[in-house]
């Protein structure tokens, strides 16, 4: 037998680095301020997609003029974003998916920690003169907060951080601690910034840190209710979740390799709080903006744009539509949630002062048309019992209260707990922090709504008692159970 001369060993692909950085495509944008000369003036905990295409973009813009704005980003227990993209020296690319595709990489990270690895270095960042704010997208969850609010003292990272505040293992915890090692070092606060998609987001998590603190020490705790500003936002931006695909059409066009990349449609809206003590207002060059209320911003992109998203996560589902742009395209459901952003949504929100709700409905609803983006219904569908409450519970207490018709904002509740049902039948992974409950629930469903609806309902993390105990509420719920359940798309009105 002959022995070939030469063995051919796949050569491994080029990564994306500050090495390779000159040799990507001339259309591919990349950071045009020297990175080692930026500063930190960011911590920012959860960085997952919606960060780094969005918030981070923000700072992207901003660093050629003004190199304070670094950031330290932070993932409290996973590591995968650190060994994804440390080996690329922190760069990753952003996929904008507007007309045109443009590609750019953000080279805005100064540091990627784990926190629960690299405890002393994010300490001694949350306690740096020039870290300036601590942004935050942690999802809902990440909040520990019973639904009306309060701090929850039962969760278990609650429990572990009071009882060990120099080695905090979640958010408020960390927080509590970065606050604490500031005072004690003679420095102004930094600003809290909460960019998740909760009403009230900064006046929450300012609660859940003043009452963390007042569990430990009561002068810290008045220092932060007089020092320290947590104001609240609305972030906006939609951003699909990073696949294979992605990752192949984004090496395709490098050249290089990236082991995280990341899309967006090309809207993205930061509105912050004007508070004093907030670097927001250093930010609006790079098109924050920055105002004295952010209540009618926050209300209806909550309502609308996301509480339209859940009700195609779920409807979409249970009836087989894999994405937004499907469920746009079918009739009987584009229909329905348009009828239920301007009935039923739209006569909830404060009106806005600079801003037409008809003209940000026709908006939201073309983006949702967006053509370039694969938004899958399974990703919004993550964590519905979190959900739930922020984007259409408040909507349906204040319909029944000015006595407006709730039939059509009862369906996506319905569609949840028969998604919650065919997962649960179909034995597929439900991602939530109650999955566990919910699937016992399911399991216990008979398929009739007078025995299914109240099991859900008795969910009082997710359902306020009294919505609950309403018989209006309850039959409304009842009534889409069936229909969905017997007709399908066919039961939208
Ligand atoms: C979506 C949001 O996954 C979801 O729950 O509704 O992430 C939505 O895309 C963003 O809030 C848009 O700004």
């Amino acid at each position: 037998m002959m022995s070939k001369p030469f063995q051919t060993v796949a050569a491994p692909r080029a990564r994306l680095s500050e090495a390779s950085l000159q040799d990507l495509p001339q259309e591919v944008a990349r950071p045009s301020y020297a990175r080692a000369g930026i500063a930190t003036g960011i911590v920012h905990f959860g960085p997952g997609a919606f960060h780094r295409a969005h918030q981070a973009a923000y700072f992207e813009a901003l660093l050629p003029r003004d190199p304070r704005w670094g950031i330290a980003q932070v993932s409290l227990r996973s590591t995968s974003l650190r060994d994804a993209l440390v080996p690329q020296d922190r760069l990753y690319t952003l996929v904008e998916l507007g007309a045109q595709k443009r590609l750019a990489v953000i080279g805005a990270a100064t540091e990627l920690l784990v926190a629960q690895e690299d405890r002393a270095r994010v300490l001694a960042l949350l306690a740096a003169p020039a870290t300036k704010a601590v942004t935050i997208t942690v999802t809902e969850h990440g909040y520990c907060q019973t639904r009306e609010g309060a701090l929850d003292l039962a969760r278990e990272e609650i429990v572990h951080d009071l009882a060990h505040p120099r080695e905090p293992a979640g958010l408020i915890g960390w927080i509590a601690e970065g606050l604490r090692a500031r005072r004690e070092a003679g420095l102004a606060p930094f600003a809290t910034i909460s960019c998740d998609n909760l009403p009230d987001n900064g006046g929450r998590l300012k609660r859940s840190v003043i009452a963390f603190a007042n569990a430990l020490d009561a002068e810290l705790a008045k220092w932060i209710e007089d020092e320290a500003v947590f104001p609240r936002t609305m972030v906006d931006s939609i951003v699909p979740a990073t696949g294979d695909a992605l990752r192949e059409d984004v090496r395709a066009i490098l050249g290089v390799e990236d082991a995280w990349p990341v899309q967006r449609e090309s809207f993205m809206q930061w509105v912050i709080e004007d508070l004093p003590g907030s670097p927001a207002r250093d930010w609006t060059e790079a098109g924050v903006t920055v105002t004295k209320d952010v209540t009618a911003y926050e209300r209806a992109k909550l309502r609308l744009l996301n509480g339209a998203h859940t009700t195609m996560a779920y409807v979409g589902s249970i009836n087989g539509i894999a994405t937004i742009r499907e469920a746009m395209a079918t009739p009987a459901l584009a229909h329905f949630v348009e009828r239920l952003m301007r009935e039923d949504i739209m006569p909830s929100l404060p009106p806005p002062a600079d801003f037409s709700l008809p003209a940000y409905i026709d908006a939201v609803l073309e983006r949702f048309r967006n053509p370039a983006m694969r938004h899958l219904t399974a990703q919004i569908a993550w964590d519905g019992s979190q959900k739930l409450g922020p984007r259409l519970l408040g909507t349906i207490a204040e319909a029944m209260k000015a006595g407006r018709p709730i039939g059509r904002l009862c369906v996506p509740l319905a569609a949840w707990m028969l998604f919650i049902r065919m997962k649960t039948a179909r034995d597929e992974p439900i991602t939530d922090p109650l999955r566990d409950r919910l699937k016992s629930i399911a399991l216990d469903c008979t398929g009739h709504a007078e025995t299914d609806v109240p099991k859900f309902l008795a969910l009082d993390a997710v359902f306020p008692r009294r919505l609950a105990v309403n018989d209006l509420f309850a039959t409304a719920i009842a009534k889409a159970y069936d229909g969905l359940a017997a007709q399908g798309l066919g039961a939208l009105e």
